[in-house]
């Protein structure tokens, strides 16, 4: 039977059950990544699972993302990262050697190989042909001690991409247009494969530009084919024998895709399905007025795309520039895993040559890693940029995570980042704007949102360059097992042991200690900013958890959830659709379940946060009837009947509101592995006695 390349892929690395859509499956993980800021945590996982050495072809631990260092605490995390990789056999991607997904895509991923990464844009790499899937640390501490990741078996979203991108348009427009067809809502358990003719138009650089924000979007993964384009890459990174040449079969199917929308709500979206989607077909209105929309594939004509932009606070709220043109601007920043290859920052450069950026606004420029700095500064087109007036970064996530550059109250800024959740930026009420470096550059020399075609001279062509500048010297290789022996962890006084779940008890007595509406992210449970830095240390970072909610003079979250703790009543979550969405971050798990929350009941979860979830202890259950949600308030006393046996088997549980004195069915949506996790009160527990 014709495969599609994802099927390809997972066939091959499948070491429990079977790769059927829905089912869950043991995959092999050849690579995994950790960041600094997720990578303590899982190092410190990997360490009280106690396997000594990392058993994949290659673990890989990046600094990256807590790199502003008010305090020890960033620096100890570095000294801790640097030393434990070299023992336990990671290699370390020291400071300022670049943002993870950039540099993993320069010197490490490769077509068919599966990569598992403590941060959910680890997508990112599907642009060179591999699985890379975002997880929790503690999934990623697994597999670098050799154990398989488990997920639910993708449903594959095929996207056909036809004709060429005109000039000034480019990868951000694609993966933005597909945002407005896809929505970041209903799409878990899907993972989206690139094909159709338009592909051989896209160097890789821009294919991990769509694959990154296939994150946004809520599938596992995004993957293109390897072809020419990933040999030209690899071979100019010096690793042409890496290439292997990657397709689906010819004849394969995508499809039939299910999602559910509201008639009139998401009419706009049923608009762009009808335009966009192969074999449509939308079903009768419910008396919910939810209509089901089944399609094939999406196709997108790369000749009919034009700029566009998402604005906040989500990056499906999606405008053509034409739309938005005019408005004033006051910062544009460039750069982020998403847009800070070498393509694009030479383009920058070479539009802002011999120019000087507008005067009502500020440009920031991060480049991705230190390759593109260096070949920036080689070539001259660095000088091009800083005598525009652009402010240099280093190599980093910086601001994509509100390190520095939080904008000017009420005014717009401009960023060739991946999200826009509100307050990300650092400013409340932000107006982020997510743009292609062209739209970004054109804003930044005429201070308004500017269709860039509009600009009056032609887009610079940047080809790919036939070899980058290679150099890994901040790349620190593993030590070998004689010489790991002598190398003492270097552990600042900053570097907490994270706690472990414990087996939940039956008939939970909770309370709701937070009801929250749709589309929480991570973001809003454990802010990271300025907050960062308090990563490595559980029981300071926990109290911040749902900052953003909290009232000046009021008792915090951490503060009324740790009192229900200490009187033995379980912290209950209550949430809407979509809960959980964005980041990979375990922290907004495991530092609720350090301050006593056993149960999230939610619409619907997001799918790493759900397994996060799982991993430290917290039972997730949905909602049977949405309508329940609103039955409920902050502060009821619920009862959670029959915990151990909706754990072991059962398909629903009854939970018992008695302040409004009413019972609610919630949907247990695990898979059997999960329920053995959850029984033996997460996976630390479960690892160590399996
Ligand atoms: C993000 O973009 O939100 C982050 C910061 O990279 C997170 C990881 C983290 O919280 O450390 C992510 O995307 O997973
Ligand atoms: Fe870093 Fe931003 Fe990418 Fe997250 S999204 S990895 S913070 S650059």
């Amino acid at each position: 039977m014709a495969r599609t390349l994802v099927q390809k892929i997972l066939e091959d690395h499948v070491v429990d059950g079977e790769a059927t859509p829905g089912a869950e499956v043991g995959l092999r993980i050849d690579q995994t990544l950790t960041q600094d800021a997720t990578g303590t945590t899982a190092f410190l996982l990997f360490e009280a699972i106690g396997t000594p050495r990392v058993k994949t072809e290659a673990s890989v631990s990046y600094v990256d993302h807590n790199m502003a260092q008010f305090g020890p605490e960033n620096h100890n995390d570095h000294l801790y990262l640097q030393s434990v990789a070299r023992k336990v056999g990671a290699y370390h991607s020291r400071p300022g050697n670049g943002i993870c997904h950039q540099v993993h895509l320069e010197r490490f991923g490769r077509p068919g190989a599966t990569l598992l990464g403590s941060d959910s844009h680890t997508p990112t790499g599907g642009g060179i042909g591999m699985i890379a899937i975002g997880a929790g640390g503690l999934d990623v501490a697994v597999a670098m001690g050799g154990g398989a990741f488990y997920t639910t078996s993708p449903r594959v979203i095929g996207v056909e991409l036809k004709g060429k991108l005109h000039p000034w348009v480019s990868a951000k427009d694609i993966i933005l247009k597909l945002l407005s067809i896809l929505t970041t809502r209903d799409n878990v358990g899907c993972m989206i494969e690139y094909f159709g003719e338009g592909v051989a138009t896209l160097p890789v650089p821009a294919r991990a530009t769509c694959t990154n924000m296939g994150a946004e979007l809520g599938v596992t993964s995004s993957v293109f084919p390897s072809d020419e384009q990933t040999r030209a890459f690899l071979e100019a990174q010096g690793r042409g024998d890496q290439y292997q040449p990657l397709a689906a079969d010819r004849d394969a199917l995508y499809g039939p895709v299910r999602k559910w929308l509201h008639a009139e709500r998401d009419a706009e979206t049923i608009r762009n399905f009808l335009a966009h989607a192969k074999g449509v077909t939308v079903g009768p209105e419910t008396d919910e007025g939810m209509v089901e929309v089944v399609f094939g594939h999406i196709v997108i004509d790369l000749d009919a795309l034009e700029p566009m932009a998402a604005g906040s606070p989500s990056p499906d709220n999606v405008h053509t520039i034409a739309e938005l043109a005019g408005k004033d601007v006051r910062q544009v920043l460039i750069g982020s895993c998403t847009n800070s290859s070498y393509q694009d920052l030479m383009l920058v450069a070479a539009a802002l040559k011999g120019k000087t950026v507008h005067p009502a606004v500020e440009l920031g420029i991060a480049p991705g890693s230190r390759q593109v700095l260096t070949m920036l500064g080689q070539n001259g087109a660095l000088a091009d940029l800083i005598q525009a007036g652009a402010r240099i970064v280093e190599s980093g996530c910086g601001p994509c995570i509100g390190q520095g550059f939080s904008p000017a109250e009420n005014t717009i800024s401009l960023r060739t980042f991946n999200r826009n959740f509100a307050g990300r930026s650092g400013t409340k009420g932000d107006m982020v704007y997510l743009v292609s470096p062209e739209t970004a550059v054109a804003a930044a020399l005429t201070g308004r949102i500017t269709d860039p075609r509009t600009l009056g001279f032609d887009c610079p062509r940047i080809p790919m360059p036939e070899s980058f500048l290679i150099d890994d010297g901040m790349l620190q290789p593993p030590a070998d097992e004689k010489e790991a022996a002598g190398i003492e962890i270097i552990r600042g006084s900053t570097i907490v042991k994270p706690p472990a779940g414990e087996p939940l008890s039956d008939d939970l007595q909770g309370k709701a200690v937070i009801k929250v509406e749709d589309k929480i992210t991570t973001d809003h449970i454990m802010p990271a900013g300025a907050l960062l830095k308090y990563r490595s240390n559980v029981p300071e970072y926990a109290k911040y958890v749902f900052n953003c909610f909290n009232e000046e003079g009021k008792p915090t979250f951490a503060d009324r959830a740790l009192a229900e703790k200490e009187k033995g009543v379980a912290g209950v979550i209550v949430a809407g659709d979509s809960y959980g969405q964005g980041s990979s971050r375990e922290h907004a798990a495991l530092c609720p379940m350090y301050l006593g929350v056993k149960v999230v009941i939610a619409k619907a979860i997001e799918r790493i946060h759900q397994a996060n979830l799982v991993n430290f202890a917290i039972l997730p259950l949905t909602f049977a009837d949405p309508a329940d949600y609103d039955k409920i308030d902050a502060d009821d006393e619920l009862v959670i009947h029959g915990t151990s046996k909706a754990i072991e088997s059962a398909e629903t549980v009854s939970v018992t509101n008695k302040t409004k004195n009413f019972d609610f069915p919630c949907n247990v949506r695990l898979a059997p592995r999960q329920r053995t996790i959850l029984a033996a009160g997460g996976l630390l527990r479960y690892t160590r006695n399996s």
